[in-house]
């Protein structure tokens, strides 16, 4: 079953997935969009009155970036909703299918759930001390005991720890796991030597960095430590493979009308384009617009804060997003990258006691969007 007093994991989700698809068979289809680089599944939830055939369809996800932990407990509150009230949102099905896939990114999401990240500048000079230590004999801090090393924030490690290059790198790794982790865990191990150095970095593509329309044309790194890591290529990345051809796929009769992608914080309603702010504005860029300030007006009813609609670009430009590709490569005419609440101490930790109220706020303006979705 879900919950929304707490935020779940992806077990779970795809525990909730299977419940629904047995429990509302008519209702409720569920496509498997492929597997993670971990093995985790993808799985998308198909909502339909008629078995599919709807003349228009609204694309979902969320969990691109692992650690905005709301945008997938938005998407089941979606869920949720369509499915076991459907009596009462019977307006949001009608003529319109959805398919909605919560977590893009599972491996992430996994990891920011199953390590808590300790300090930060902490392990940094940990592991830099460590290496000076093993590596350079202009750099020996010597220990009052023998057994161990100190290190310039005078913390004790056990010389048995560090005693290879590897052990000191699982050492670290397992002591430097991430709650605000955003990009995949698809590690690319052959260019790990060149940056060993520096331990902090874990490797990883930013999937909304990874989408291949004018991919790495501005606001993506080609550093695979960066936290905007755009992968070696255009699709690179398993994960961006699975979405798109699910979408290409699913959208063969050219029935999806939008796509949202949920992610935080903001709250902002983000629209093409997005890869570069000196391009001429996409020629629909008024009714995009419109459409988000009408959603954002109904949330703002329901209790919000209210949202900032605009440009994606404005707010920085960034290539290589899925909002962009949906809207310029995959025919999905209206596009939104949503940045649901913040809170917490980064933003991205909305305590869970928020999670409620923040995906009830957001499902108004997502009735907005299907509302315009079902005239496109
Ligand atoms: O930078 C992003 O990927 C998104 N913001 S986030 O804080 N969730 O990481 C914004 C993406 C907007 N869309 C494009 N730039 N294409
Ligand atoms: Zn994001």
């Amino acid at each position: 079953s879900v919950r929304f007093d707490t935020y779940m994991r992806h077990g779970e989700i795809e525990q909730y997935l299977a419940e629904l698809a047995a429990k509302y068979p008519k209702l409720v289809t569920l496509h498997s969009v492929g597997k993670s680089y971990e093995g985790r599944n993808m799985t998308a939830i198909r909502v339909s009155l008629d078995g599919g055939n709807a003349p228009r369809a609204i694309l979902v996800d969320a969990g691109i970036h692992a650690r905005e932990w709301i945008a997938p407990a938005t998407a089941l509150y979606l869920i949720n909703r369509l499915v076991e009230h459907a009596d009462e949102h019977q307006a949001l099905l009608q003529g319109l299918d959805w398919y909605i896939l919560p977590v893009v990114n599972p491996d992430g999401y996994e990891y920011t759930h199953t390590k808590v990240r300790t300090d930060i500048t902490h392990h940094h000079y940990l592991v830099q001390t460590l290496f000076l230590t093993k590596y350079s004999r202009t750099n020996q801090i010597k220990s009052s005991r023998p057994n161990y090393f100190i290190t310039t924030n005078k913390i004790l490690v056990p010389r048995a720890k560090i005693s290879s290059v590897l052990n000191l790198v699982i050492w670290t790794k397992r002591s430097s796991g991430c709650r605000f982790w955003r990009k995949n865990r698809g590690a690319k191990r052959e260019t790990w030597l060149k940056w060993l150095w520096d331990l902090l970095c874990e490797p990883g593509a930013d999937l909304n960095r990874n989408f291949g329309f004018h991919w790495m044309q501005s606001g993506a790194s080609s550093y695979p430590c960066a936290e905007t890591f755009a992968g070696k290529k255009a699709f690179s990345e398993v994960e961006s493979q699975n979405l798109r051809d699910f979408v290409l796929n699913a959208n063969k009769d050219k029935r999806f009308k939008m796509y949202l992608t949920l992610h935080s914080y903001g709250p902002m309603i983000l629209y093409p384009w997005g890869y570069d702010y000196r391009v001429e504005p996409a020629p629909d860029a008024k009714q995009l617009a419109d459409i988000g300030n009408e959603a954002n007006a109904a949330m703002v009813k329901a209790g919000s804060e209210p949202f900032e609609v605009e440009n994606s670009a404005e707010l920085y430009p960034a290539a290589g997003g899925s909002d962009d590709w949906a809207k310029g490569e995959a025919d999905i005419a209206k596009s939104y990258t949503i940045e649901l609440h913040g809170g917490g101490s980064q933003g991205f930790d909305l305590p869970a006691s928020r999670i409620l109220t923040s995906v009830q706020q957001t499902f108004e303006g997502l009735k907005v969007f299907a509302s315009h979705a079902r005239e496109l």
